[in-house]
């Protein structure tokens, strides 16, 4: 038989092994159920030509984080459709987007100043 001093300690080792278990189980859940780490970061350069050449298709891995540089050669305002990203762009200069591509589908990068269609963006 146990002293009840012993009892006690033995039921507060129990309670702390309990929270330590709830806790690893937590921060296992937490990883398991976050974003899929498992997709390498995008990085996308687009150098627009005057006059702007066919559409590009661009393939992004569904959950990627996406880093998207656009340089237009006159002043112009960028539009990728879908995930809704505008951008004012001046002769020359680049713009960049980063943003997760957390939405499957094609969408369309535009010229708003040309309504050129620069690229399609496959997300899947
Ligand atoms: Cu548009």
């Amino acid at each position: 038989m146990r002293r009840p001093q012993e009892r006690g300690r033995f039921v507060g080792a129990m309670k702390f092994l309990f929270r330590a278990l709830v806790l690893v189980l937590t921060a296992l859940a937490l990883a398991g159920c976050g974003a899929p780490e498992s997709v390498p970061p995008q990085t996308v350069e687009l150098e627009i030509a005057d006059p702007p050449g066919p559409t590009q298709r661009i393939e992004i891995a569904l959950g990627a984080e996406v880093t998207m540089r656009i340089t237009t050669p006159t002043a112009d305002h960028a539009h990728l459709h879908g995930y809704e990203l505008e951008a004012t762009t001046e002769a020359g200069e680049t713009i960049e987007w980063v943003f997760t591509a957390d939405m499957a589908g094609s969408y369309e990068l535009e010229s708003h100043a040309t309504d050129t269609i620069w690229a399609d963006v496959v997300v899947s």
